[in-house]
């Protein structure tokens, strides 16, 4: 014959109280200014040495970013009363964390760290990761196998007080963009689902600039109003832009110009030997400089 387990107490006494505007006890119908015990003739179950508390309307008594506290009691088989009541005090969350990307912040870049920043209404962020997707071929980085996965694969950035950093970052291919999102999770284990994205591309090659005008082989002109040349760089990297110099070999001092600017100067540019320098910058920062 099986003897069911007797519970060791012979009643337990369950409370929940709201703070805000004052205090005050969940009664499963509305708050009340006085003490509302619930105990195992309504919702609470005794078990051998445990016990489960079925809130009443639950939908009903928590408000987010509200505090909270459940306060019980046990009542043994002799009769005897708890003495010191164990409280516990919480705060509800259902308030979704935030994550902003503040690097890359632009295009093209070149670096080894991604960051950004985080916040949280209520309970804090617990948790950033960092997802990266290689456009080219739309799989994910993987830290653990130091490669790139079909599956979407979140990795977890490192968090501060209000910021996050990502330096397990894969080996950027040149002239290749990449998508990179992030997200948090608060304490109350919300998960952000409207994640930032930023899509850009890695470029590590320096652009190219060819001069047309004035041509290198023809050194002697009558005049010489305007210069003009071509600039390219590899796709999907672009011309920032491009800078003349025009140097008096008999001593004068260098002149930049934008090329998109006039370019004016009163020396004369009809030298024999590297008259000009022209220089081209990619979004990037990567340049190239030639002297002819
Ligand atoms: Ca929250
Ligand atoms: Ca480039």
């Amino acid at each position: 014959m099986v003897v069911p387990a007797i519970p060791l107490l012979n009643n337990v006494k369950v409370a929940i109280m709201r703070h805000v505007p004052v205090d005050e006890y969940w009664t499963g119908l509305g708050w009340q200014g006085g003490d509302y015990w619930f105990d195992k003739t309504d919702n609470v179950t005794l078990y051998t040495d445990t016990w489960t508390f079925a809130v009443p309307s639950p939908n009903a008594v928590y408000e987010d970013g509200k505090e909270y506290t459940s306060r019980v009691y046990g009542i043994d088989n002799a009769g005897n009363t708890e003495v010191v009541i164990t409280s516990a005090t919480f705060k509800y969350d259902t308030t979704k964390p935030d994550t902003v990307i503040t690097q890359p912040s632009v295009y093209y870049f070149n670096l080894s760290d991604i960051k950004g920043t985080h916040s949280d209404t209520f309970s804090g962020v617990d948790e950033v990761q960092v997802r990266i997707k290689r456009v080219e071929d739309g799989k994910y980085w993987e830290i653990t196998g130091s490669t790139w996965v079909a599956p979407s694969n979140w990795e977890d950035a490192s968090v501060w007080t209000t910021s996050w950093t990502f330096s397990n970052t894969p080996s950027w291919d040149t002239e290749k963009e990449y998508v990179v999102n992030s997200r948090a999770k608060d304490n109350a284990t919300n998960w952000e689902v409207v994640f930032p994205t930023f899509t850009f591309a890695c470029d590590n090659t320096p652009p190219d600039s060819v001069l047309l005008m004035p041509y290198i082989d023809v050194q002697i002109y009558p005049s010489m109003n305007l210069s003009s040349g071509t600039c390219s760089d590899v796709a999907p990297g672009q011309v920032d832009y491009v800078q003349i110099c025009i140097r008096n070999v008999e001593g004068g001092h260098p002149h930049y110009a934008e090329a998109s600017d006039e370019i004016q100067s009163s020396d004369p540019l009809h030298s024999t030997a590297s008259p000009f320098m022209i220089t081209v910058q990619d979004r990037n920062d990567r340049r190239t400089s030639t002297l002819l």
